[in-house]
């Protein structure tokens, strides 16, 4: 009993965190050690010296900025600047469940080494970014696509795209089809998904539906809840946990989307051994790490068809002798999967053509 106490008490520090003043005081100190680094020679010589590769983890990241992290470390959250000599390859170079070595100097916390990722949530990184991979996530077990079934309509568009991007960085997906008060029937695709080997929960944080199965789900996983925005990602947090009070708010009526209510990802703590990270919804996600050509493979539906193709590289769409079309007009393959399919491949042939993207650095894949 007594242990419990001590253990909640851990956790409510972590929550409990005004982490926007605190962001306000990172920015002050790296506003006033970037002044220092353009006048102090000394400084200079300091950054020119690289960063040890031999560290241990001991902090995991729980959010962050392109200056600062929070991290978890012994139960305890603290607010860490990054060593400006940690430099981005390619890929973000800090993300939400990052394993991190931490260092205290000088009465301040300093981020000091990233540790290997073992899975990963990704996109393609925008061109201004000269990033290849922008990570959402790393080292998540588990990928919760939530949609609603209702208030945003229910769209296959981004779930298809997630289910690739989870399948390419090693992580498990879960369709979540949250809102389910809100309709009689549930959208028809969710069978075809389960019919696909899909794990789908229903569930309402209005009436409770399937959030026992929910945090059966989540228990003893490191997660994160994906999704456009206005489908109940943060109410889904504050229902599964009552101590929490995640910010949330109504869809528009107009638009019928959300107003991207959540603007930072940020790892949260919950009871039963789960910790979960909420996400600020988007309109779209770009494929990354997968080619035009081998779209298909990532529907498992087409990739079996698929290898009854006369060409082993048929693209599914003019090629003579193709199973995946035959089946298509013989009603074997669902018609919605053979547009998704399109839909992804055409906006990726697109991108490749023209690399910059439109006007906005945005490319077709966004939309
Ligand atoms: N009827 C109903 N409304 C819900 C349910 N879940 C969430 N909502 C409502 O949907 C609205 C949006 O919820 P949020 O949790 O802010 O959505 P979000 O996905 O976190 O949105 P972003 O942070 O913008 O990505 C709020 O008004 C919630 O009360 C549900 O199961 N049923
Ligand atoms: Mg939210
Ligand atoms: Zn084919």
């Amino acid at each position: 009993m007594k242990k419990k106490s001590v253990q909640k008490k851990k956790r409510k520090q972590v929550r409990t965190r005004n982490w926007e003043e605190a962001h306000e005081t990172a920015f002050t100190h790296d506003r006033a050690r970037h002044r220092r680094a353009q006048t102090a020679i000394s400084d200079v010589a300091v950054e020119s010296n690289s960063l040890s590769e031999d560290f241990v983890c001991n902090a995991l990241v729980i959010s962050h900025s392109k200056k600062w992290a929070f991290v978890l470390k012994d139960g305890q959250e603290e607010l860490c600047l990054i060593d400006e000599r940690l430099k981005e390859a390619n890929a973000t170079l800090l993300a939400p469940g990052d394993s991190v070595f931490v260092e205290r100097e000088a009465e301040k916390w300093f981020v000091r080494g990233v540790g290997p990722r073992n899975t990963r949530l990704s996109r393609p990184g925008h061109e201004h970014d000269r990033l290849d991979e922008q990570v959402f996530a790393a080292n998540i077990d588990c990928l919760i696509i939530v949609a609603a079934a209702a208030n945003p309509p229910f769209r296959t568009g981004l779930v298809d795209r997630y289910l690739i991007a989870a399948e390419v960085g090693g992580v498990t997906p879960i369709v979540c089809v949250n809102k389910m008060d809100l309709v009689d029937e549930e959208p028809p695709e969710l069978k075809d998904y389960e019919a696909l080997g899909f794990q789908v929960i229903r569930t309402s944080c209005e009436t409770g539906e399937g959030l026992k199965t929910l945090r059966q789900a989540l228990a003893g996983k490191l997660s994160i809840l994906s999704g456009h925005s206005g489908v109940g990602k943060s109410t889904l947090l504050n229902v599964l946990d009552e101590d929490l009070e995640v910010h949330t708010q109504e869809v528009s009526d107009v638009s019928q989307r959300g107003r991207h209510t959540t603007t930072a990802s940020r790892l949260y703590e919950l009871d039963g051994g789960i910790r979960i990270i909420d996400t600020p919804g988007i309109r779209a996600l770009g494929v990354w790490g997968v080619s035009p050509e081998e779209v298909a493979w990532f529907f498992p539906d087409l990739a079996e068809l698929g290898e009854n193709c006369h060409f082993r590289n048929c693209s599914h769409t003019h090629e003579p002798d193709c199973a995946v079309t035959e089946a298509l007009d013989a009603g074997e393959l669902t018609a919605w999967r053979y547009d998704s399919y399109l839909r992804i491949r055409g906006s990726m042939e697109e991108e490749q053509e023209g690399p910059f993207g439109d006007k906005y650095g945005r490319k077709s894949s966004d939309y």
